[in-house]
């Protein structure tokens, strides 16, 4: 094989392209499952593939796989990949950069006179983000099995749709039971992504080896109160449910800030209120929460403690509470000989690294329990993510695909 060499320019005039496909007018980028842009953004990845002579399929609930099919068919495949669905106001490179970073290894591997014994595939996932029914990583868990049909079934977006009518917008073909991947269907699975944190820039390293990826949790909560006349409803008595989410809201920074550990992150992120009108008293409130910690024993006692201030919360103000958990998920521990091999392959490259747990979730969270897995973190600036000042820079991008091409030939 000749020396591999990433095409970082036309790799960097891709994750631009793709940056103008969004719901929201660039450079803020939104892509959320199945909606328009979303599927403008599957198709433009898509036809990327297809001019890489990759073979492509999608399963029943549209994760899409692409594969440079091997001289071997007996030996499980190497797979790589991520995401490129956008909550909003996000950037352009959360989940891009492994999605079009990874198709530009397989193309770097086929310029250079590569020839893969065992299929390399490339993955894009349905759903990673959080936004379309609240639960993140969809696709992932679909592939893995952790998620049951039945809580499948059950998922419904903000306006009661359900799976079904979002799968039927996406042109998915195919039963919900025949996307769980068989047991050996993969030889590793590694994934690039941004760091989406501040240490490898801190450190002035390139490249991050995950070890461990934290485990997330996210609760929905439903209070009814009683609304009523701004001005004729006195404040003894009122059951105002916007008071009993914003008392839940710093129960939350309370319970993830007193935990003893710097890793428990608590966040509520959706919070919405009805009827919203300035003269009304708010008589609902809509609360998603995440909660996540990279030791599962905290996180734990954090969200008990969550649970429970928020029902003593309600029951003092006189609110009904509907909570909900949508996900308690464990952390992910990498596969320690892959994680090695990564290491040598920098080493061989003199790439600064260092090995790190992602504080993020990723679809390796849950292709971990599914073969051996790891991630190859690139820096971002400030370690900001979730933003439209997202940004690492070509040299940063091109570092990580060279990685991680070598990573696809060793395994
Ligand atoms: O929220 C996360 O950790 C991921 O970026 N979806
Ligand atoms: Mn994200
Ligand atoms: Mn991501």
């Amino acid at each position: 094989m000749n020396s591999i060499t990433v095409d970082i320019e036309k790799l960097q005039r891709e994750i631009d392209a793709l940056a103008l496909i969004t719901e929201a007018t660039p450079p803020v980028v939104t892509r959320v499952l199945f909606s328009e842009a979303d599927l403008r953004g599957r198709a433009f990845v898509k036809n990327l593939c297809r001019e890489a002579g990759l073979v492509l399929r999608e399963d029943a609930v549209g994760n899409m796989f692409a594969r440079w099919v091997g001289t071997d068919q007996n030996l499980p495949a190497v797979a790589t990949g991520s995401h490129i669905d956008a909550i909003p106001n996000a950037g352009k490179y959360d989940g891009v950069v492994g999605v079009l970073g990874a198709l530009e290894a397989i193309r770097a591997l086929q310029a250079a006179g590569f020839q893969p014994q065992r299929s390399i595939e490339l993955i894009v996932f349905t759903a990673e983000e959080p936004t379309r029914f609240g639960i993140g990583c969809l696709g992932s868990r679909l592939l893995g099995g952790v998620l049951s049909l039945e809580r499948a079934a059950a998922l419904r977006d903000c306006a009661g749709r359900d799976l079904e009518f979002w799968l039927m917008q996406g042109g998915c073909a195919g039963s919900l039971p025949s996307v769980k991947l068989a047991g050996d269907c993969y030889a590793a699975f590694v994934e690039l992504h941004i760091e989406q944190g501040p240490l490898l820039e801190a450190e002035n390293l390139d490249i991050g080896i995950v070890e461990k990826i934290a485990a997330p949790s996210s609760l929905r909560l439903q209070l009814t109160g009683v609304g009523g006349h701004a001005g004729a409803t006195l404040m003894p008595g009122r059951r105002d449910a916007l008071l009993a989410g914003a008392e839940i809201a710093l129960a939350v920074e309370h319970a993830a800030t007193t935990s003893g550990s710097l890793d428990t992150v608590g966040t509520t992120g959706i919070f919405r209120i009805a009827p919203g009108a300035v003269n009304s008293v708010p008589c609902e409130a809509y609360l998603e929460i995440d909660l996540r910690d990279t030791q599962v024993a905290t996180r734990d006692a954090a969200l008990a403690q969550i649970e429970n201030r928020a029902a003593a919360i309600c029951q003092r103000r006189g609110i009904k509470l509907a909570l909900q958990r949508v996900n308690v998920d464990p952390p992910a521990i990498c596969n320690a000989p892959l994680v090695q091999t990564v290491e040598q392959v920098c080493h061989k490259l003199q790439i600064a690294a260092t090995k790190l747990t992602s504080h993020a979730y990723h679809d390796a969270l849950f292709m971990a329990p599914v073969c051996p897995t790891t991630m190859i973190f690139i820096p971002c600036r400030g370690g900001v993510s979730h933003r439209p000042d997202e940004y690492s820079s070509p040299a940063q991008i091109q570092i990580g695909v060279r990685v991680l091409a070598e990573i696809l030939a060793a395994v």
